[in-house]
């Protein structure tokens, strides 16, 4: 326990100074910019870290810099608190005015009134666990994390090249050991084992898929499949592509999850043909799609909406055949959800189905309503939450016939499988061919479920997206004033037209979302949604083109 000194504090953030006139945001996945902005937030976030395991009696907080989907020149750091949640929304203010603060002394300013107003006491120990992807823009960025938490005397852990849900993981891990809550391992050994031990007992005795191929998308999922490979590999074969992460460039560079969802085709070079099963990580592994090849080569998506359904109907079965009727299930979506997606789990599975803002830390509070929350951003990232009612009631259930045994031990390894602190790419993998192999069926005929409508996503820069704000989970426009008007009638007269705009909070673009009867009716309807907005909302560079 030593109070804090302010005069070392300022010492150190000299040699870390904020860009002048630039203005941070803690936004949907935490700061993300240009890497070379970087620098003075990264320092600052070690500072915030610090003060927020301080005020929660010295539990260990996670920093990972990551800029997830991004290109390659851009980075971001976000915070983990301690059961492996996003960071508490009070405290994305402080983050904020922190990385905001213009001088040294207003950063020392910053730090007293968060120290006043959260209550906590500055002389507490704080304890911090950090990580990073495979960009080159992270050592120096870790180093200026450290500088922080060297002045703030925390305790830490270097995590390493890690991905973003192995930091969430090992963060839940650290701060649940010894107790009833325990989560696993705190070790990356750990972690592969959980996932490795549940998937053998999910799938062992039952026959194998076909080899899977994975688009790492040339970032930190390339090597740690191949860990994972050492654990499941007498279960399931990878076929690994786009596992390049030492050439510059090539991160999240024509491949990678946000690439096929956006592109709604396959990396290029990839040899998708007809009977190849594939995914697509993106660049942190916290995000998956699945994809195929028809008999005519036509290419066929299974985002997260799709993995949403497969995911919900298998529980659901299970909880039923288990005879445990009383764990009720959910499902949350956001805006991007697709109309057929929302229309199967509500009228086919007969499940809620909750619409909240895009983020995962939105989708993460709701599904924490349900006694077992699924939730999926179409874009992939996802996962299931067991409450502790669920979790009780699965583990003391006994089962009175072979198959609710079954059904209950199923539900059991689950819990273990699912990384339930965020979404993961790599065990939404395990736990989609988890459920592929049981079922004993093929991307296809998981497909069939439903059909999706045709969709497109356009991303259009305009000079300010912070003039843009939303309402009703994103799906209309407050403003700029008058344009949502503008949108519904140019949305009225298409076949299940649907459509609406948002400002990202990753990236420097506004998002225009829309969807229709049909592949051409679609396209016409985003095209002139991005029209409208580049024309009325200060578009800048190229006016969208036609698809
Ligand atoms: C992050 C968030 C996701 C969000 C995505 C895009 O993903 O974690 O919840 O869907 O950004 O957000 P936006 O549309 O606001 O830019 P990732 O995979 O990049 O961390």
């Amino acid at each position: 326990m030593a109070p804090i000194d302010y005069n070392k504090v300022k010492l150190a953030s000299a040699k870390h100074p904020k860009p002048p006139g630039v203005k941070f945001t803690y936004g949907t996945a935490g700061f993300r910019m240009k890497a070379e902005l970087l620098d003075s937030v990264t320092f600052r976030v070690g500072i915030l870290a610090s003060l927020r395991s301080k005020k929660l009696d010295s539990k260990t907080i996670g920093v990972m810099i990551t800029a997830s989907h991004n290109p390659e020149e851009d980075n971001g750091v976000k915070l983990v608190d301690p059961y492996g949640e996003m960071l508490e929304q009070s405290w994305e203010e402080h983050a904020t005015k922190l990385a905001n603060a213009e001088s040294d002394d207003d950063l020392v300013n910053v730090i007293q009134d968060i120290i006043v107003n959260t209550g906590l006491d500055g002389s507490n120990d704080s304890s911090i666990v950090y990580a990073r992807d495979t960009r080159p823009s992270g050592p120096a960025l870790v180093a200026a994390v450290e500088d922080a938490l060297k002045v703030l005397g925390a305790k830490t852990l270097d995590f390493g090249v890690k991905t973003t849900p192995e930091l969430h993981y090992v963060t839940r891990c650290l701060n649940t050991t010894g107790t009833e809550d325990a989560y696993g391992e705190p070790t990356e050994e750990g972690y592969f084992k959980k996932l490795g031990d549940a998937f053998r007992e999910l799938v062992e005795r039952k026959p194998h898929p076909s080899a899977l191929t994975v688009d790492a998308a040339n970032g930190v999922g390339a090597p740690k499949i191949r860990q994972l490979a050492e654990v499941v590999g007498e279960f399931i074969d990878f076929n690994v592509v786009n596992d390049d992460i030492y050439t510059k460039g090539k991160l999240n560079f024509q491949c990678g999850a946000d690439f096929v969802k956006t592109q709604q085709r396959a990396p290029p070079g990839m040899n998708l043909v007809s009977g190849v099963r594939a995914c697509s990580f993106d660049g942190d592994a916290d995000r998956i799609v699945y994809y195929y090849a028809d008999e005519d080569g036509k290419f066929r998506l299974l985002d997260g909406d799709k993995i949403a359904g497969l995911a919900a109907s298998f529980i659901i079965d299970l909880v039923r055949t288990a005879g445990l009727g009383d764990i009720k299930i959910g499902v949350v979506q956001t805006a991007y959800a697709n109309g057929s997606s929302t229309a199967y789990l509500t009228n086919v599975l007969k499940v809620p189905v909750s619409c909240v803002p895009t983020g995962v830390k939105h989708l993460h509070h709701e599904a924490e309503k349900y006694d077992v929350g699924v939730y999926f951003e179409a874009n992939g990232h996802g996962t299931v939450l067991f409450s502790s009612h669920a979790i009780n009631s699965i583990r003391s259930a006994k089962g009175g016939t072979p198959e609710q045994v079954e059904a209950i031990n199923r539900l059991s390894a689950l819990t273990n499988l699912i990384n339930q602190t965020v979404g993961d790419a790599i065990s939404d993998m395990l736990f989609v061919e988890s459920i592929l192999t049981n079922k004993q069926i093929t991307l296809k005929q998981w497909d069939q479920a439903y059909t999706d409508l045709p969709n497109r996503l356009v991303k259009v820069v305009v000079a300010d997206r912070h003039i843009f704000r939303t309402t009703d989970a994103e799906r209309k426009l407050v403003e700029p004033k008058g344009l949502q008007d503008k949108i519904n009638t140019i949305v009225a007269p298409y076949t299940e037209g649907r459509s609406f705009v948002r400002p990202s909070g990753t990236e420097d673009v506004v998002r225009v979302y829309a969807e229709a009867a049909t592949r051409q009716e679609c396209d016409e309807l985003a095209f002139k949604i991005a029209g409208l907005v580049f024309d009325e909302a200060g578009g800048v560079g190229e006016r969208p083109k036609e698809f």
